[in-house]
């Protein structure tokens, strides 16, 4: 057997890693000619990786880590609960004291209304949970044939059979055999790229009206429910317009569709309230959560669910459920986040003092040549890169290009940025402080200007 260590040579380390590790949503063989990043450790914001550089982690992981890293109190929390009683699961008739603990604490934080919780090891799983309980609430309630689920193009809630076909990703349905049956796309409120001349409210609510249109045409008979996220995460930070949400609660209200809000990176802070829903103002049926609900110390997600939803699926058996439903080292472990997030005031933080420094400074960035618009909400925000600002032009290279090529340079100055197309996108942990923005600022400018360079160098400073 090989013993595997963290003193091992990086490279011995990534030819391991090339040999027999499948990494998620990246193209393998090019990856195993660069050999991945390997990571060691990580205290508060900032990641050691094994040839010793300090990165400063502007993506919260995979926005989940809100916290920051190295909380001794959660390893403990782990620990202790490891040893009390380290697994039991909730399926048949059984509970334990986590996950009773958590699902009441939840009922508290969230909106008024929202007191029921069925737990998931992810967010993929919790919105597979949530197709399942919003067709079956409809079964339950006598209108079986009340079943498609409408979404958004470019969602992102998650990867599974069933969350993916809710998500609106192309490159992800062109795989494997998804979407599921029904499942309807509408358009996204994109304004920067799909806007066109209308002004942004405008544009938020003619989006916002393709869900009316959408369950005109598909018949509200049919219809369940419509599923977003409050602030689309993965489909690039995408803000809506003002105008967009208030508009979609009032056709779900009018039609009586269930609304469904993916809180799996909005929640638990990230947008400067508990919830996304919060910020947006929108009063959802059913919360998904996963991520910042345990700051990505355990995996675990969830749906928060309303009184009438849950009454009604009460009703009877659900035939539904996961090995790790409620996992009592993973309840334990959220608990413990939970209560340093209210202790030490992290969502007053984001709001008092994080957001609006780190507002101020992601403006500025709208100065530079590259950039179009500079969107954030909270602690998550994103770049849209353009080679012509005035009319917001896309470049003429393949859509991801010049944002790869900067993501590139971020990585080199040690800073964890991601692209999503040619958007580039932060989502940081909730704890950042004014000195650390500074840093990650300072690092973003670099890295926009070397990628500038580096694209008129490779002569694709040319609009589409
Ligand atoms: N909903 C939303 C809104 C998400 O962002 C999921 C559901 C699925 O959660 P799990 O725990 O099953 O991954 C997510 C996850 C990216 C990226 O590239 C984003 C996510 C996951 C992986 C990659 O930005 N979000």
């Amino acid at each position: 057997m090989n013993i595997i260590t963290n003193h091992m040579p990086t490279q011995e380390l990534q030819r391991i890693d090339a040999a027999h590790h499948m990494h998620p949503f990246t193209a393998g063989h090019a990856l195993a000619e660069k050999g991945a990043r390997i990571v060691k450790a990580a205290k508060g914001v900032w990641l050691t990786d094994t040839d010793g550089e300090q990165i400063l982690d502007a993506m919260a992981g995979l926005w989940c880590v809100n916290i920051g890293y190295g909380r001794d109190e959660l390893a403990d929390a782990a620990a202790r609960q490891m040893r009390e009683l380290p697994y039991y699961n909730t399926f048949f008739q059984t509970s334990h004291v986590p996950v009773i603990a958590l699902a009441s604490r939840l009922a508290e934080l969230t909106p008024d209304g929202l007191d029921h919780v069925f737990f998931a090891g992810s967010g993929s799983e919790a919105n597979d949970t949530n197709i399942r309980m919003v067709r079956h609430y409809w079964a339950l309630k006598g209108q079986p044939e009340k079943r498609i689920i409408i979404s958004r193009k470019n969602a992102y809630h998650g990867s599974s059979v069933g969350s993916g076909s809710l998500g609106g990703m192309v490159g992800m349905h062109a795989q494997g055999g998804l979407p599921i049956p029904d499942i309807h796309h509408i358009n996204q409120p994109d304004w920067w790229s799909e806007g066109g001349e209308m002004d942004r409210e405008e544009f938020g609510l003619a989006r916002a009206r393709e869900l009316e249109q959408a369950i005109e045409e598909l018949g509200p008979e049919n219809v369940a429910a419509f599923i977003g996220e409050p602030v689309q995460g993965a489909g690039g930070v995408i803000v809506p317009p003002e105008s967009y949400w208030p508009e979609i609660q009032r056709i779900c209200d009018h039609y009586g569709i269930l609304l469904i809000a993916d809180e799996v990176i909005c929640g638990f802070g990230r947008t400067g309230n508990w919830f996304g829903s919060q910020t947006m103002g929108i009063r959802p049926h059913i919360m998904t959560i996963a991520k910042g609900l345990s700051s990505g110390y355990q995996p675990i997600g969830g749906s928060v669910v309303c009184d009438e939803v849950a009454d009604v699926i009460a009703s009877g058996e659900f035939n539904h459920g996961y090995t790790y439903s409620g996992h009592p080292v993973a309840c334990a472990v959220a608990m413990e986040n939970l209560r340093i997030l209210e202790e030490e005031k992290v969502v007053e933080h984001v709001r008092d003092v994080a957001a609006p420094y780190l507002a101020q400074k992601w403006a500025e960035l709208e100065e530079h040549p590259m950039v179009g618009e500079a969107r954030i909400v909270g602690m998550m925000g994103s770049l849209a890169l353009t080679p012509h600002k005035a009319s917001r032009a896309a470049f003429k290279a393949e859509k991801g290009t010049v944002g790869y090529i900067c993501r590139d340079r971020c990585f080199a100055n040690n800073l964890v940025m991601r692209h999503v197309g040619d958007r580039m996108v932060i989502s940081p942990p909730l704890i950042l402080t004014p000195a650390e923005i500074d840093i990650l600022i300072e690092r973003v400018w670099k890295s926009l200007d070397e990628g500038m360079a580096e694209v008129k160098a490779e002569g694709l400073w040319e609009s589409a």
